[in-house]
């Protein structure tokens, strides 16, 4: 017996970056954790989740894991949403954690199981110079990695978003009220093909190459970047464009034979029901914690499966340990499973939410444990308070706010 839900804790936590954590409690004693971290709006579903949801929660059976998701995406009237879906997310992945320890198994056995033997992962290899993200590349191909993202600086802009100062940990959160950045699309696309031209001469053909885009170019311009890139064979070229126009990726689709990934920013299934049924992108990169939990993912992939879309998730910094952990059991069960992003934890976020998926040759392995297998250190959490962090945004050279 699961039993039902008698205490739920939202627990706020900054170990070098910010964390909103969920845990609920059974009358049989047994916990579950979620996480419902929304990075630079983290209050936002921390509330949502005290005010709205918690109440809700008490007394409910937790192993009716379906009729809570309906109920709270129903119940709330106004559907779908970052905020909404980040704290469904959050009460899904906890009620999964608590039905695998109530079996017994693992969760992706309850999933269908293992339909492979490891998760690949992909690396960040970014730097200010070409140079420089070759050392990266090298690192992380001698760390074991078969699958490399790869971003530089745009030679005569200050900063660029997706190239951090930390090598192993990124973190784009940069002040607590958003700081603006100068975007040139023209020296990007002049830029970014001789960095790759660089990268496939020194690695050879193997490895797998990814870039990441970050929304910031228009169709045609996505369409001429994936064009200058073929020779270069990438795995995939993420969020080319804002992906709020689905039908904009027929477009880039017209134009080019390089792979595109879309979704870290999705919620629900509506917002790439177009993407996936035109076969207008390769890889849905929609995540557990942001796409209502288990549980509504798993739905996103099923219609992906349908169209020869495979999964990517994303999986960088701001996901915590808890979505990282839930996300291996998904991706390891999957049909269609792609390339999971992995973007390493510090010692401090590791500490505070103790785990033991694990990194080997190339593939991350979720955890035998019943349940998730991953935990919150509720004291180890309370030394760390909450510190405001905000996405950057940018301007173009002219002064016009442009995308990210
Ligand atoms: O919270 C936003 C970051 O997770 C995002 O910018 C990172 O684009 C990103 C990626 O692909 O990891
Ligand atoms: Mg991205």
């Amino acid at each position: 017996m699961a039993g039902r839900i008698v205490d739920a804790r939202v627990i706020i936590t900054s170990p070098g970056r910010n964390f909103v954590t969920l845990k609920l409690i059974t009358e049989d004693g047994v916990s579950g954790v979620g996480d419902a971290t929304l990075n630079g709006r983290e209050l936002a579903v921390a509330s949502y989740l005290t005010d709205h949801v918690v109440p809700a929660l008490i007394g409910r059976d937790s192993a009716r894991i379906e009729d809570t998701w309906q109920y709270l995406y129903k119940g709330a009237y106004w559907r779908r949403g970052p905020v909404t879906m980040s704290a469904i997310a959050a009460v899904d992945t906890a009620l999964w954690d608590i039905l695998g320890k109530v079996a017994g198994l693992p969760v992706y056995r309850l999933l269908g199981g293992r339909s492979r033997e490891g998760v690949t992962v992909y690396g960040h290899a970014n730097a200010e110079t070409v140079g420089g993200v070759l050392e990266e590349v090298a690192r992380y191909r001698d760390l074991g990695y078969r699958a490399v993202r790869v971003q530089t600086s745009v030679p005569g802009l200050r900063t660029t978003y997706g190239v951090g100062k930390d090598r192993m940990f990124y973190e784009p959160a940069d002040a607590a009220i958003a700081s603006e950045a100068t975007w040139s699309t023209e020296r990007y696309l002049a830029h970014t093909p001789t960095v790759f031209a660089r990268v496939r001469e020194e690695f050879g053909p193997e490895l797998k190459l990814l870039h990441d885009v970050h929304h910031r170019l228009t169709p045609i311009e996505a369409g001429r970047l994936g064009r200058s890139l073929e020779p270069y064979a990438l795995t995939w070229m993420e969020d080319p464009v804002p992906a709020e126009l689905q039908e904009g990726f027929r477009l880039i689709r017209q134009h080019t034979t390089t792979p595109i990934a879309v979704g870290e920013v999705f919620n629900t299934v509506w917002d790439c029901q177009q993407l996936i049924s035109e076969q207008l992108i390769d890889y849905v990169r929609a995540t557990v914690v942001h796409a209502g939990g288990i549980s509504h993912l798993r739905r996103i992939f099923d219609l992906a499966a349908l169209y020869h879309v495979r999964s990517g998730s994303h999986g960088a910094t701001d996901l915590s340990p808890v979505c990282m952990s839930a996300a291996l059991h998904l991706d390891i069960s999957i049909p269609n499973f792609g390339l999971q992003e992995y973007m390493r934890h510090t010692e401090e976020t590791d500490a505070v939410f103790p785990h033991d998926y694990r990194f080997e040759n190339g593939y991350l392995l979720p955890s035998e444990a019943p349940g998730l297998g991953v935990d919150i250190d509720e004291k180890l959490a309370a030394t760390f308070p909450y510190r405001p962090a905000s996405l950057p945004v940018n301007r173009l050279e002219d002064g016009t706010l442009h995308s990210w």
